[in-house]
């Protein structure tokens, strides 16, 4: 699915703005062929969640519903008229004048319909019915249940489960003959690169040409047929904090030359191989400096905004960092955009988070490696498979084509040494691989509890992303011990896969901002300044160890647990992105490694 772009032959408009949004009472169901009887005014894109006073309202799970006016110009009728999401969260249903259009499960991928058929010129009613229950058959994985006649859902993660439509609404046309797909294949040798460009198109057309531009907007290459390679003669590469991007166009005519369809497409060209414990990318080694992160803002909850999204990238710029993850769902495709232009390199995370039955509120002992606390049930109770290959397939279509993008993570935490783990796993990683023309590495976030000896997702990755938090949840307190603890547990996992690179896609300590300790004790900020130099003392003695993502950039909202005072405090930024006293150090560190 191409992101939707106004070009020549294809227009577009966007439906954000002040939309209707009713809650739906269990038991009292809404009715798409009437107006909302009594609605109140929400902002689209955004979370539903902190847009409200009413604690009810707020913490609603279930049902509920948005509505809009699609006004369709009488000119746009004669084209394919299409109507896509960005991503809706977490399951909705379309409908365009009563009638359902429509459905899509899944809150973090876009989705699309054709809708000639539901509208007529002028005002158009769209509504669409959405639900944030998570089960164990969704994901993320959420515990459902019903109390008192009403839905309650205890996220299995450890984020607030913000739920609305969150990113762009929008309404595009294009002539009946359109550029459906277009994957931007290539191989380089030296500075020559051969575009092999595998581009899909509906309906019918006489003559096509594709031509690539580059940053001047100086053409390269051509091609007077789909199919035919295209050769770029002197290559400028895409590189980690200093990108370079290509336009791959496509033009689709009629017999008589008339232009029916056009589109772009930005590409990257790089190279990524993982090789004697090290990840290179261009043949060159790298090193992954950064942070795992949320989409997370307040008022805005899950909402996509660019504004948040810049300034996120331009506190990672500040500090030296040149990577994140997008735990622990894909984030939205226009930030996707701006990591391939300021040249980040991306972690792309599926929304496989929870898979782990009955997490213990005692969070120690789920981070502990004491057998006897884990519990072995995981593989036997979820049935998340399908929304599994359906998040992968989604995912990879959607984000392949970003030079950012340089490996999959496939889950976060999985209970992946409980039995059943490599036989759920092993077919995801195999889909990957398949769905991916270029092989990028795969990932799975590995958690303590999950030994090198128990650990059956392990020997199916391409590198090892370990979460950890000794000092935190493990050696509280006692940072000499937790560096002991830390030594041995990356000298076992380097001793078991000694070809395999070893990162830290987490690694923090809860920092209560303001929070000073003449003794640095936990939550102060002298407390994480010390966790900090502890765990980069212990990597920087491991040659094989290839990258460090703090955990997290900044403060976030999660459900009000017991050890969550107004959400995780993990950030090296407060919520709303005021540095913490780490952050010097971090700066300092990242310009020299
Ligand atoms: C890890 C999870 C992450 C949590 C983090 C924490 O991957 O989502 O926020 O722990 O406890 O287990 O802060």
């Amino acid at each position: 699915m191409l992101f939707p772009e106004q070009t020549a032959t294809r227009t577009l408009s966007d439906l954000s703005g002040i939309w209707d949004f009713q809650i739906e009472k269990t038991g009292h169901p809404l009715t798409a062929t009437e107006p909302l009887p009594a609605p109140i005014p929400m902002a689209v894109p955004g979370s539903f969640n902190d847009q409200v006073v009413d604690a009810a309202i707020r913490d609603h799970a279930g049902y509920f519903w948005y509505e809009t006016t699609l006004s369709v110009p009488a000119v746009l009728l004669e084209r394919r008229l299409v109507l896509r999401f960005g991503s809706a969260t977490h399951s909705a249903t379309i409908y365009i004048n009563g009638q359902e259009v429509g459905w899509h499960t899944g809150g973090f991928t876009p989705f699309e319909f054709v809708i000639n058929d539901y509208v007529h010129a002028g005002k158009n009613d769209l509504k669409v019915r959405l639900s944030n229950i998570l089960d164990y058959t969704t994901l993320p994985v959420g515990n459902h249940s019903q109390v008192n006649g009403r839905d309650v859902v205890e996220p299995n993660f450890d984020f607030y489960n913000y739920a609305g439509i969150h990113r762009p609404v929008k309404l595009y046309s294009t002539a009946t003959t359109y550029t459906e797909k277009i994957t931007v294949k290539y191989t380089v040798d030296g500075e020559t690169t051969t575009v092999n460009p595998d581009i899909t198109v509906k309906g019918d057309y006489a003559s096509a040409k594709v031509t690539i531009t580059d940053e001047d907007n100086q053409v390269v290459a051509t091609a007077d047929q789909l199919g035919e390679s295209l050769i770029i003669s002197k290559t400028h590469r895409w590189n980690v904090r200093d990108a370079y991007l290509y336009n791959l166009t496509v033009e689709l005519f009629d017999n008589d030359g008339q232009l029916l369809d056009d589109y772009t497409e930005p590409f990257g060209i790089r190279t990524i191989k993982v090789k004697d414990c090290q990840l290179l990318i261009n043949d060159k080694p790298i090193y992954l400096k950064g942070f795992g992160r949320h989409e997370d803002f307040p008022v805005l909850g899950k909402g996509q905004n660019m504004a948040v999204s810049n300034l996120d990238h331009n506190l990672m710029k500040d500090l030296n960092a040149n990577s994140f993850r997008t735990s622990h769902y894909p984030y939205s495709e226009e930030e996707m955009r701006l990591a391939d232009r300021d040249g980040f390199i991306v972690i792309d995370e599926v929304p496989a988070v929870g898979l782990y039955a009955n997490m213990n509120v005692d969070v120690s002992s789920n981070f502990t490696n004491d057998a006897t606390t884990s519990q072995t049930d995981t593989w036997e109770v979820m049935k998340t498979s399908q929304a599994h290959e359906q998040v992968l397939r989604e995912t990879i279509a959607r984000d392949q084509n970003h030079p950012s993008v340089i490996m999959w993570s496939i889950a976060n935490e999985p209970a992946s040494s409980e039995p059943g783990a490599g036989k759920y796993f092993k077919p995801l990683f195999e889909l990957a691989h398949k769905l991916d023309w270029e092989h990028r590495p795969r990932v799975s976030a590995n958690i303590l509890s999950s030994t090198p000896e128990k650990d059956e997702v392990a020997p199916l990755v391409d590198l090892l992303c370990l979460n950890r938090y000794y000092g935190w949840y493990l050696q509280y307190n006692d940072l000499e011990a937790a560096k002991k603890a830390l030594r041995a547990d990356l000298a076992t996992w380097h001793k078991r896969f000694p070809d395999k690179p070893i990162m830290f896609t987490e690694f923090g300590a809860d920092t209560q901002p303001g929070l000073h300790s003449r003794y640095h004790d936990p939550y102060s900020e002298e407390y994480q300044v010390d966790y900090y130099k502890a765990n980069f003392e212990v990597f920087d003695e491991c040659p094989y160890f290839i990258g460090e993502h703090l955990w997290n950039i900044a403060d976030f909202a999660t459900a009000p647990t017991l050890i969550r005072v107004d959400g995780n405090k993990k950030g090296v930024f407060t919520r709303d992105r005021q540095p913490k006293q780490i952050v010097p150090l971090l700066r300092e560190r990242w310009a020299h490694k």
